[in-house]
């Protein structure tokens, strides 16, 4: 039995239900409210106090991408790991570019365009208790204060982003495509979709729209993957959960 604890809008998460849904693997899915993730039975599971957290038959496996090498090498079918050890390794290391980059870079804006939003009601003493009980972002939420991230590093953020997507359009111009790795859709291509998603909902589509031609070619196939529909589903995304929020901070 699988199991699946996790936010409908993290990032973390949708890597995740991208595997499980190119596997057609059954799953529980706990989805559960903002705030149980650093919940003493919850941080039994995960010390991190993150989401996503995959339970497999009563065992608690933690990290997206872990659980995702994790999820290829239990359920072969449709299988997203290169076949051998070469490709293995090149995988890996986008992994790790993917986990040091991208995806804390695409936290930066999401944070300042709507989830600062959720901590501005609290008083600054709530505020500094909430930041000091997350095991690994204490920093990072005293760092965002109420009023969110200062300018040099949504800059510095989006200066991150950039080069990803660069990096993107050149893997897919030697590889030849139609994945990041080439023929096979593999884990690369998985842990990157959330943040192009995130980006695109967002509205900066214009970062690769026309400018980087294989990036938006290689957007149009995921998105016609069966597996990105059942992903992002109604409430996966800012825009349907805080379309107010997404409204007002566009025209500001
Ligand atoms: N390295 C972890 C990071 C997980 C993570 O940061 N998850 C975010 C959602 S995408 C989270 O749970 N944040 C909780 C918080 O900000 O308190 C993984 O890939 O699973």
């Amino acid at each position: 039995m699988l199991e699946l604890y996790n936010f409908p809008m993290s990032t973390c998460s949708q890597k995740v239900r991208i595997v499980l849904a190119e596997k057609g693997l059954e799953w529980k899915d706990h989805r559960i409210a903002s705030g149980d993730h650093l919940k003493p039975d919850y941080l039994e599971l995960n010390p991190n106090g993150v989401v996503p957290t995959l339970v497999h038959d009563g065992v608690p496996i933690i990290d997206s991408s872990v659980i995702c090498e994790y999820l290829d090498e239990v359920f072969p079918q449709n299988s997203t790991t290169p076949p051998d050890a070469i490709g293995r390794a090149a995988m890996r290391a986008w992994l790790r570019y993917i986990e040091e980059v991208p995806t804390p870079a695409i936290r930066y804006p999401s944070f300042n365009r709507v989830l600062v939003r959720n901590l501005q009601k609290m008083s600054k003493e709530e505020f500094d208790r909430a930041a000091d009980k997350r095991p690994l972002r204490k920093h990072f939420y005293h760092r965002m204060g109420q009023t969110g991230f200062p300018k040099e590093d949504i800059d510095a953020a989006f200066e991150d982003l950039r080069n990803a997507c660069g990096r993107m359009e050149k893997a897919l111009g030697e590889t030849g495509g139609p994945w990041i790795m080439g023929g096979q859709f593999t884990l690369v291509d998985v842990c990157l979709v959330p943040t192009i998603d995130r980006m695109e909902d967002l509205g900066h589509a214009d970062m690769w729209h026309r400018s980087l031609p294989l990036v938006t070619e290689w957007w149009s196939r995921i998105k016609a993957r069966p597996s990105y529909k059942t992903t992002f589903y109604k409430g996966a995304r800012f825009s349907d959960a805080y379309a107010e929020v997404m409204k007002e901070t566009a025209a500001a």
